[in-house]
């Protein structure tokens, strides 16, 4: 049976806001049970791989998927059907918040090749995210949706998500003492716009708090790993997606992070996403 992009979107996204609801009940018995370490080299939690294994088996069993790659699994699983439609997941992001219970996601991208594929073959993105609530934001067709997520079940809460075109907040990764010149000098730019700090170390839930009150989230190029931290298929696509069509734009220091195509399925990339103006002097300061 041949799939619509909506249709399968709609039955990730489905399929996602099922399995959030599952993961929520576990979340408190796997808080520090440590696993194994992931293919970049993260500790993984009991809770990740639990994640991880839940997704990928509700997601390969949908008609329109033929893959499923994780930011927890070193190759791509393909279904058993084929299907015209990838998924790639990072199932917990911001996974060592759970000990001292602050805000997770859930990130899913969904492209028609298969990872590593580039940000012109993401078809739609959504986020789940663990929060005092548990919300989930998609992307499909321009138009940025948010849901609220109880028990599995998705409410919608609001239909075109935008920006806010006053930019309110900021947060940015790395060690302040590793950041490049040229980023620190665009941090005390920010800084000087009377932007309030907000960074809680768990990508997804920060740039959330961009989407609703505007501002810029990044997770830069350091001195000694100019790659910076965050992946670019399982993270930076996605983020990138929901974003610009929401009005904003992202950005990898020079160009839009769905302009770029990871040679490595866990390929790393520095990564910003806010709104467009401070994108545009962020790239400018680094040039
Ligand atoms: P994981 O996906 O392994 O949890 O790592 C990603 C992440 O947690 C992001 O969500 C977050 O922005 C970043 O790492 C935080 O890194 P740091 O601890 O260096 O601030």
């Amino acid at each position: 049976m041949t799939m619509t992009v909506t249709e399968t979107a709609e039955a990730v996204f489905e399929t996602v806001a099922d399995v959030a609801g599952d993961v929520r009940e576990i979340l408190g018995s796997r808080r520090s049970e440590e696993a194994a370490v992931n293919p970049t080299g993260d500790q993984q939690l009991a809770a990740d791989v639990y994640t991880d294994e839940l997704l990928a088996t509700q997601l390969l069993a949908l008609d329109g998927v033929g893959s499923y790659a994780s930011e927890e699994r070193e190759t791509v699983t393909d279904a058993d059907e084929g299907g015209e439609f990838h998924v790639a997941c990072d199932p917990l992001d911001g996974s060592t918040n759970l000990k001292p219970n602050n805000g997770m996601g859930t990130i899913v991208g969904i492209y028609d090749e298969r990872p590593p594929a580039s940000g012109d073959a993401l078809v739609a993105a959504g986020f789940v995210l663990y929060g005092p609530i548990t919300t989930m934001v998609t992307a499909v067709d321009g138009t940025v949706t948010e849901y609220l997520v109880d028990d599995g079940d998705r409410t919608l809460l609001t239909e075109g998500v935008t920006i806010p075109d006053e930019p309110g907040v900021y947060g940015f990764g790395g060690r302040v003492p590793d950041w490049t010149d040229q980023f620190a000098a665009f941090v005390s730019h920010v800084e000087d716009e009377r932007l309030t700090l907000r960074y809680g170390g768990a990508m997804i839930a920060d740039a959330n708090q961009v989407l609703t009150y505007g501002g810029i989230f990044g997770y830069p190029m350091l001195v000694d790993r100019p790659e910076g931290k965050l992946r670019l298929q399982f993270e930076g696509h996605p983020v990138a997606a929901i974003v610009e069509s929401a009005g904003g734009a992202s950005s990898d220091g020079t160009r839009s992070l769905l302009s770029k195509t990871p040679s490595d399925l866990h390929e790393r990339t520095p990564l910003f996403v806010g709104n467009t103006e401070l994108i545009e002097r962020l790239e400018s300061q680094l040039a």
